[in-house]
């Protein structure tokens, strides 16, 4: 059990605030949100906290790569953030960015405090640089082979291969991730964290830790494991500056968590409170006296149990209380992923439909459990809705409300059965301690099995009926149906607030439902006080939406696909239906292309780092909209000629020559052959190739090709493609790969 009230901060990993919100965000800060306002309805102090992260490589690389300044390009983002968050109800008391004073000052301080306390010390190590580009290239500036799987890796995570972190100097065969020339490596001194020093800290620290497993019990295994020390310094000119080392930021690791402090104190500056309270809390034999909850997502396990706390603890500031990690987004069954199109944007895909807030906030609550995958497909969602909201607790509400309202006109005379006071009791016990389990979805099962227990009692009561027979007796019955509904709407506002308002106030309650503890939900209704106007809360999703919803998110897998160079050519669509009006869409990902707005783009998608710039403004431009329609057409699409690319962009493309050994044919395309291609590698490279029309298999081995090697690997007809090979297309049904006029040995790079 968690002791009794004392004070708690709840924060929500920080987005990157260079990009737009989506469902993997979502998963995070809405059952964090529903955690807060629980707490609340237990009377319970709490200051919600979340702001923009907005310094490392992650903002510098993309403002780059938008032509703005990394102040620019967070603007941007962190409004869109906060109008997100404001319009899916996560309303957070204080939303900083870690740009502002309070965190450079907060991170400097802290900072300070580590090396006066001895655990920081300098040490010389090797530092990609590109001497092309002439800088050193930290972290996603740089990419190479990971020294643990060999899996190209960027140059602070294996991010697509083994997931660990790495450490500067790490990498093997490291390259410039701009201009994609090798990188050296240069001596230089930086600074360290003495992480190592923390080990029987962390050891203690983590057995008190609560939390969910994905967090506690990944953190106490790689305490076992043993810990590096953590070079906490950068070079860049973004961020915030390293305290006696000239020409160093903080590592952006550093000064991101320590925004949680930072915005606390925003907070506090604002309403006059303390923010020492929570991050200075004195410690007793009861433990510290506050309690410091973490919402995170499943992969900044290490950052937030492991370097945070031995942070906190080396700068003598209060630890984290409980760690809770949610699992990861599919949608439609897939990894989420913004490249390959499997994402749905929060404010375009979703609120700008027209769909209401409480519906997602219901899903994602509701289908699983918080630490396992979440699946989002629309069909489920339209699901869930109609067969949960609308017809168990929608129906509930209206029929309650609306025979009460015809047939009373107001609050009827009655008391709470006996029976319908434990029900409501019992439900609002096990609901809250399935949240101090966070367990999102118990919670919201435990709820409607209330509301169907509801129904059965209005529909074995018979109003309909009594009302002719015993009016009286009828009162009685939808008293307590309507005390059932008041019960509900206090227990479901976590879960769906603006729903919920609307039900309280045609209860006809005047305050605010969010503000009113559990305990209110017993408290009897008065006999005789007006109701307000009964209306339908939750209606059906309809097929005719959902169908629509579907085929937008269809559609932009597919461009993904095809801009990626991952659907053969001649593969059209699979739907052959498809509403060309909405395919103005290019690919999957966002960029701020328009410097002149300061709103994001709502209609140009490049796919994720890798297509060239756009047009700006609110749609896709006039060229890539044409070009987009067309391949939903059953015609081959007219040459386009595509916007201006630099040669920088260009060079993103690696590509090699092969040497092909061999060709099969796949069983399930008739166009696609899966050949095995030599590209002077360990191993030879397997890539599906769509030249089956053009070439017999076994006119293939042997060839020299051009082969892209650094595509993003893909699954064509269950056969997994890692490359792709070249060739030209005269559109009169002639292809012919592309071969080098001389023999070349596999490997040879094309420059
Ligand atoms: N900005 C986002 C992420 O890696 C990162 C979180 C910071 S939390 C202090 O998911
Ligand atoms: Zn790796």
């Amino acid at each position: 059990m968690k002791p009794e009230k004392k004070p708690m901060i709840v924060t929500c990993g920080l987005p990157y605030a260079n990009g737009m919100a989506h469902l993997g965000h979502m998963r995070t800060y809405v059952p964090a949100d529903i955690y807060v306002r629980s707490q609340r309805k237990q009377g319970r102090e709490v200051v919600f906290i979340c702001g923009s992260d907005t310094h490392g490589t992650p903002i510098v690389v993309n403002a780059e790569k938008e032509g703005v300044t990394p102040k620019e390009l967070i603007a941007v983002y962190h409004d869109h953030f906060l109008k997100i968050f404001s319009r899916m109800g996560v309303h957070f008391d204080a939303f900083g960015t870690t740009d502002d004073p309070e965190n450079h000052n907060r991170t400097t301080d802290i900072v300070q405090k580590l090396i006066d306390g001895g655990h920081v010390y300098s040490k010389n190590i090797d530092i990609a640089y590109c001497p092309h580009c002439d800088r050193f290239l930290p972290d996603r500036y740089v990419e190479g082979a990971c020294p643990h799987c060999s899996k190209i890796a960027r140059g602070d995570e294996c991010d697509q291969g083994c997931g660990k972190p790495l450490y500067p100097g790490e990498l093997i065969d490291p390259r410039c991730a701009v201009c994609k020339n090798p990188a050296e490596y240069r001596n230089q001194e930086h600074r360290f964290f003495k992480l190592s020093e923390f080990d029987g800290f962390l050891k203690r620290y983590l057995e008190t830790l609560r939390g969910t497993d994905n967090a506690v019990n990944y953190a106490k295994g790689w305490v076992t494991q043993g810990l590096e020390d953590w070079c906490i310094t950068r070079n860049m000119d973004w961020g915030v500056l390293f305290p006696g080392a000239e020409g160093l930021v903080v590592y952006v690791w550093v000064d991101a968590p320590i925004g949680y402090i930072a915005f606390t104190e925003e907070w506090a500056e604002k309403t006059g409170s303390s923010w020492e309270k929570f991050w200075k809390a004195p410690a007793d034999e009861n433990g510290q006296d506050s309690e410091i909850v973490h919402f995170i997502g499943g992969d900044i396990v290490y950052h937030h149990c492991i370097f945070w706390p031995a942070m906190l603890k080396g700068a003598g500031y209060s630890l984290p209380t409980d760690i809770v990690a949610s699992g990861m987004v599919k949608i439609d069954d897939k990894k989420f992923s913004k490249s390959r199109g499997y994402v749905v944007w929060v404010g375009e895909d979703y609120l700008d439909h027209g769909f209401h807030p409480d519906l997602l906030r219901y899903y994602l609550a509701g289908y699983t459990s918080h630490t396992k995958d979440l699946n989002f497909g629309w069909e489920m969602l339209q699901e869930k809705v109609n067969s949960e909201l609308v017809a168990v607790l929608g129906n509930l509400f209206y029929r309650s409300l609306l025979f009460a309202s015809k047939n009373f006109g107001e609050i009827p005379k009655g008391t709470v059965e006996p029976e319908i006071e434990n029900r409501i009791k019992a439900t609002t016990t096990e609901a809250v301690d399935a949240l101090l389990e966070y367990e999102f979805k118990k919670y919201t099962d435990i709820v409607m099995e209330l509301a169907s227990f509801s129904n059965t009692y209005f529909q074995s009561h018979e109003p309909w009926a009594l009302i002719k027979t015993d009016k009286e007796k009828c009162g009685g019955v939808v008293y307590n149906c309507l005390q059932l509904v008041k019960a509900l709407a206090v227990l479901f506002e976590p879960v769906a607030p603006g729903k919920m308002q609307e039900a309280w106030e045609q209860l006809g309650l005047s305050s605010q439902v969010a503000s009113v503890l559990y305990e209110e939900a017993l408290v009897p209704l008065v006999p005789g006080s007006g109701l307000g106007k009964p209306e339908i809360l939750f209606t059906k999703l309809e097929d005719d939406k959902i169908a629509e919803m579907a085929e937008i998110a269809k559609k932009r897998v597919y461009l993904a696909m095809k801009e990626a160079g991952l659907i053969p050519d001649g593969e059209k669509l699979p739907d052959e239906n498809g509403d060309k009006k909405k395919s103005d869409k290019k690919a999957s990902d966002k960029k701020m292309s328009d410097k002149k707005t300061s709103a994001p783009i709502e209609g140009s998608a490049p796919i994720e780092g890798s297509a060239p710039k756009e047009d700006s403004g609110k749609s896709a431009p006039d060229s890539a909209r044409a070009a987009g329609e067309k391949s939903m057409e059953n015609e081959e699409p007219k040459a386009e000629l595509l916007p201006e690319i630099s040669i920088d962009d260009f060079f993103r493309a690696q590509i090699k020559v092969g040497k092909i050994l061999s060709a099969e044919t796949i069983e399930k395309s008739t166009k696609l052959y899966k050949i095995m291609v030599d590209v002077g590698e360990d191993a030879p490279r397997q890539i599906v190739s769509g030249i089956r029309a053009y070439y017999e298999a076994e006119d293939l081995i042997g060839k020299t090709v051009c082969v892209i090697v650094n595509l993003k690997p893909a699954k064509l007809c269950g056969v997994q493609s890692q490359g792709m090979i070249l060739a030209a297309d005269d559109g009169s049904g002639k292809v012919s790969l592309l071969e080098p006029d001389q023999e070349l040995g596999p490997g040879s790079k094309i420059c």
